[in-house]
C-alpha cells in the first residue's frame, strides 16, 4: 500500500478488493490491474509497464488507445452519439458503405457485441431456411461443431459443448445441433441425412478457446463445399479471427472461400467500444424485414466513426502483413525453446498458443503468472493452454522483447 501511484488515484490491491466485494464473481483474472494502455503496452496503477499478449481477447488489434480511433471516437462524441434506428443518421450508410466494400459483401446488419451478431446470423439463417429454402415451419436446424465458442446467450451455449458454459442454465434452444469439428466426414454424414432442415453451418475459422485449435489445412474449404452441395449456408464467425489476426484479412481468406455469412465483433472498433456486425448477400440479408430485427444501439453514429476509423488503421498501416510475418518470427522463436514444458506451438498469423506439458505440478496458470511478474500478460485457456495474441502493431523490437521474456520464464520453470 506504500507503493506510489503513477496511474489513477487507486492502488492495485484497491481495485481488486472493490471488484471482488461488489462486481459478480464470473470471471477468474489473472492477479493484474491494468490503469493504463497505449500500443502493445499496459501499465499497472503503480506503474508497472507489461506487454499486452492477450489484447483483450483480439479486440485491441490496432492497439491500445490508437490516436486515430480515438481522435474519430473524440469528434464524432461532439456532434452526435446515439439517435436509435428510428430515424436516419448521417454516419451509418457511409460506414455500411465503407464496411462492406472493405470485406466484399453486399450488405451490413450492425450490431454492438459478438454474441448479438452471433444471434442475428441465428437469426438471419432461419428466416432464409423458411423464406428461400423451403423449410418447413418451425423446423430449422442450424448446425455447430463441438468446442466451438460463440458468446454467452442462451441459445449459444446450447450449441456449446463446455459444461462451464452450460450447467445450471438450462432449458435449452430447440433446433441446435452438434458434430465434431475438423471432420468433413461428420458433417457430411449429417447432411446427407437432414439437409432439407438445416438453413446453416455455423464454425469459427480456427477455434479460439479450443486453444487456438487450427482445423486441417482443407476443412473449412471442403466444409463449404460440402455446405453447397447441401444448400446449407456456411456461416463463419470471424469475431475472434477476423480483422487481420490471423494474417489475412478474414481467416476464411486462407480456405479461399467467400462465406455466405460473415460474424465480425471484437476488433472492428479496435476495442474502444462493442461494436459487431453481420455481412452478407442481398439475396440472404433481405430475408429479414423492417421491424423484425435491431437493437437500440446497433448502428450508432458513435460506433460508425470509430468502426470506420478503426478499419483505416487495419489498412493504413498494413496489420494484415505485419500479423502474418510478426506471426511467423512468434512461432519460430517459440519452436526453439528447448523445454519439457513445451509440448506444441500452434496458431496462424498473431493468434498463437503454446500447449503446455503438466509437470511438477506447474499448470498454464502459474506460467501465466510468472510472465506476469516477467511484464507479459496472456491468459491461459483450459489448464493447459496459453493463448498469445499481441496487438497487431507491435515492433519487430518489442516482440522479440515479449519473446525473450517468454524464454525466460519457461526456462526458469524447472
Ligand atoms: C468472455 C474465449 C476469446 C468469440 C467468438 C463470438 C464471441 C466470442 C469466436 C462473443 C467471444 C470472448 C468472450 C470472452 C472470452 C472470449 C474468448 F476465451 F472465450 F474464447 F476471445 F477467446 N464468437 N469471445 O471468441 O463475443 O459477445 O463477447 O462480444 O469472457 O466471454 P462477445
Amino acid at each position: 500500500m506504500s507503493e506510489k501511484l503513477v496511474y489513477g488515484n487507486i492502488s492495485s490491491e484497491q481495485a481488486m478488493h472493490l471488484e471482488k466485494n461488489y462486481g459478480a464473481h464470473n470471471y477468474h483474472p489473472l492477479p493484474v490491474v491494468i490503469a493504463k494502455g497505449e500500443g502493445a503496452k499496459v501499465w499497472d496503477p503503480e506503474g508497472k509497464e507489461y506487454f499486452d499478449f492477450l489484447s483483450a481477447y483480439s479486440a485491441v488489434n490496432q492497439g491500445h488507445c490508437h490516436p486515430h480511433i480515438i481522435n474519430a471516437l473524440t469528434e464524432q462524441a461532439k456532434i452526435l452519439t446515439l439517435t436509435s434506428r428510428a430515424f436516419y443518421n448521417n454516419k451509418l450508410g457511409e460506414y455500411e458503405k465503407f464496411i462492406t466494400e472493405f470485406f466484399g459483401y453486399e450488405m451490413v446488419l450492425p450490431m454492438n457485441t459478438g454474441a448479438e451478431a452471433v444471434e442475428t446470423a441465428m437469426k438471419l439463417s432461419r428466416k432464409w431456411g423458411y423464406v428461400k429454402k423451403g423449410i418447413p415451419e418451425n423446423e430449422a436446424i442450424l448446425l455447430f461443431a463441438e468446442g466451438n465458442f460463440h458468446g454467452r446467450t442462451i441459445s449459444i451455449i446450447t450449441a456449446s459443448t463446455d459444461p462451464d458454459c452450460r450447467v445450471g442454465f438450462g432449458p435449452f434452444t430447440p433446433g441446435i445441433e452438434r458434430i465434431p469439428y475438423n471432420d468433413t466426414e461428420a458433417l457430411e454424414n449429417f447432411l446427407s441425412k437432414h439437409a432439407d432442415k438445416v438453413a446453416a453451418f455455423i464454425v469459427e475459422p480456427i477455434q479460439g478457446e479450443a486453444g487456438v485449435f487450427v482445423p486441417n489445412e482443407n476443412y473449412i474449404r471442403d466444409a463449404y463445399d460440402i455446405c453447397k452441395k447441401h444448400n446449407v449456408l456456411f456461416v463463419a464467425d470471424e469475431v475472434q479471427t477476423g480483422i487481420a489476426r490471423t494474417g489475412r484479412l478474414l481467416a476464411s481468406d486462407y480456405a479461399e472461400i467467400k462465406p455466405d455469412i460473415v460474424i465480425l465483433g471484437k476488433a472492428i472498433s479496435g476495442g474502444v467500444l462493442p461494436v459487431s456486425a453481420v455481412l452478407s448477400s442481398k439475396e440472404i440479408m433481405l430475408c429479414i424485414k423492417p421491424g423484425e430485427h435491431g437493437s437500440t444501439f446497433g448502428g450508432f453514429p458513435l460506433a460508425c466513426a470509430v468502426a470506420k476509423a478503426a478499419l483505416e488503421v487495419v489498412r493504413d498501416e498494413n496489420l494484415i502483413e505485419r500479423a502474418e510475418k510478426l506471426g511467423k518470427i512468434f512461432r519460430d522463436e517459440m519452436e526453439k525453446i528447448d523445454s519439457p514444458f513445451i509440448e506444441k506451438v500452434r496458431g496462424k498469423g498473431l493468434l498463437n498458443a503454446i500447449v503446455i506439458k503438466p509437470k511438477n505440478g506447474i499448470e498454464a496458470w502459474d506460467v501465466c503468472v510468472k510472465l506476469k511478474e516477467n511484464g507479459l500478460l496472456a491468459k491461459p485457456t483450459h489448464q493447459h493452454i496459453i493463448r498469445f495474441a499481441p496487438p497487431l502493431v507491435i515492433s519487430e523490437e518489442d516482440l522479440m522483447k515479449a519473446i525473450n521474456i517468454i524464454k525466460d520464464t519457461i526456462l526458469s520453470l524447472d
